[in-house]
């Protein structure tokens, strides 16, 4: 029994895998630091992690993901003044249905 259990976590996680963080939490941890702004560059630039999901990762709302969305999340932990938007339902649908 114990074996078919753990077996199904993992089907169970993906089913109803959600980004916890949201915008911004690009390694899917459950909050935003500073891990998520220096991971993107390496997924840009040398084929690093990718993110969770694309949505995440546009930070700044921009329609694609690049170099200007991990200073987005630079911006906003050090600097203020700008807000990670939450994801709409679209998105969620959209990493839901990437996970
Ligand atoms: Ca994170
Ligand atoms: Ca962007």
């Amino acid at each position: 029994m114990g074996e078919s259990l753990w077996g199904w976590i993992p089907v169970y996680a993906r089913a109803f895998g959600r980004p916890k963080g949201g915008r911004g939490d690009i390694d899917g941890s459950g909050e935003i630091d500073i891990r998520d702004a220096l991971g993107l560059p390496g997924y840009l630039f040398s084929e690093g992690e990718p993110p969770i999901c694309l949505s995440v990762a546009d930070c700044n709302r921009g329609g694609n993901v690049d170099i200007t969305d991990p200073v987005t999340v630079l911006v906003y932990l050090f600097q203020g003044g700008v807000d990670l938007e939450p994801l709409s339902v679209e998105e969620l649908d959209e990493c839901v249905a990437g996970a």
